[in-house]
């Protein structure tokens, strides 16, 4: 069975526990204690084919950024998080996407870009279509969605698996590496 390696970056309380949880067991957490990060793994279909998914939800506590890097260099596919109700969050993901950019050494990486939140329509300062303008720049699919209703959650992880179907992620050992030393 293949084995797609999925982390899931966003700031802070913007659902990335609530999503990846709903996913794998089914459950709507209100609480989930924010500095957990940890490795989940589900087995789908997507397009009649069985997978597992390995998904490393992260809660942003890595001392150092050089952690950061290590699992953006293990990851396949990576599910880009903001909440629709925050702008900052939104602003926050474009630091991100270059990381992952950067770590991978290439622009063609599996990226899904999600506004999560989408029940609290009321408190919503992210339109749609500024979700959709950015995903256009980035060249990724793009997804609101709900972890409290489970509205597109087990969408957005089988959206990453085709993703990661058709741009199969470079940057593991297989670009030159150069190395200078300096003395
Ligand atoms: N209304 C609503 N609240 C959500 C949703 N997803 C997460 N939350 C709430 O947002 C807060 C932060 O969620 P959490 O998953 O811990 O965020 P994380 O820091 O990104 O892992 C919690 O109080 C959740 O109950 C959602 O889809 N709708
Ligand atoms: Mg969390």
């Amino acid at each position: 069975m293949r084995e797609f390696k999925v982390v899931v970056l966003g700031s802070g309380g913007v659902g990335k526990s609530a999503l990846t949880v709903q996913f794998v067991s089914g459950n709507f957490m209100e609480k989930y204690d924010p500095t957990i990060e940890d490795f989940y793994r589900k087995e789908i279909e997507v397009d009649q084919a069985p997978c597992v998914l390995e998904i490393l939800d992260t809660a942003g506590t890595e001392q150092f950024a050089s952690m950061r890097d290590l699992y953006i260099k293990n990851g396949q596919g990576f599910v880009v998080v903001y909440s629709i109700t925050s702008h900052q969050t939104f602003q926050d993901i474009r630091n991100m996407r270059e990381q992952i950019m950067r770590v991978k050494n290439s622009e063609s990486v599996p990226v899904l870009l999600v506004g999560n939140k989408v029940d609290l329509e009321h408190q919503r300062e992210v339109t749609r279509a500024e979700g959709e303008a950015l995903a256009q720049i980035w060249r990724c699919p793009f997804m609101e969605v709900s972890a409290k209703f489970k509205s597109n959650v087990d969408e957005m992880f089988t959206e990453i698996v085709r993703e990661m179907n058709v741009l199969p992620s470079k940057g593991k050992g297989d670009g030159v590496c150069c190395c200078c030393v300096l003395m």
